[in-house]
């Protein structure tokens, strides 16, 4: 089943250089990005967002961190592509991710670990909703081949 998911590469990944690394990962695996914007998280958005960690002892931290410095949210479209990207990303921490994964090669930390993606059908809807309006999601065939010949 074709769906779309919310992917935030988070503070450090832009801080350490890696959102064309970590875009192409996707696009390697053949998703497609359907949406894309660098941006300001607000306090408020991150508290909307991370509803469900509310009260958790590394909540106010995450907060701070993904409130910190700019993020690239993503819109990433394709076959099952919310369990994809899950496997994408690898586990929460660095340490536990396995090698191949955008987590588990590259850090080792469970806070700061570089990506976010939606866990479920139903996240994936209420936080593509939080982070684009209808129009920022350009849905759109791939048309390839006329591309690289005339
Ligand atoms: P996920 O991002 O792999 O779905 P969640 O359990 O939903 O993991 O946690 C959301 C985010 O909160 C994580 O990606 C990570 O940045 C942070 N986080 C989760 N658990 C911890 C922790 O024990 N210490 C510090 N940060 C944490």
């Amino acid at each position: 089943m074709v769906e779309t998911t919310l992917i935030i590469l988070k503070p450090d990944a832009v801080q350490r250089q890696l959102m064309g690394r970590i875009i192409a990962r996707f696009e390697d695996k053949g998703l497609q990005v359907v949406g894309a914007k660098l941006m300001r998280i607000t306090e408020d958005l991150a508290g909307k967002h991370y509803a469900e960690h509310e009260g958790k002892p590394f909540y106010a931290g995450l907060v701070k961190f993904m409130t910190s410095n700019p993020v690239l949210v993503l819109a990433i479209r394709g076959d099952e592509a919310i369990e994809v990207c899950r496997r994408l990303l690898g586990k929460t921490n660095g340490i536990e991710a396995d090698p191949g994964t955008i987590r588990g090669d590259f850090g080792l930390s469970k806070g700061y670990n570089l990506v976010h993606g939606s866990d479920s059908a139903k996240s994936a809807k209420r936080e593509l909703e939080l982070f684009f309006t209808k129009d920022e999601i350009h849905t759109y065939e791939q048309t390839v081949g006329a591309w690289i010949t005339e």
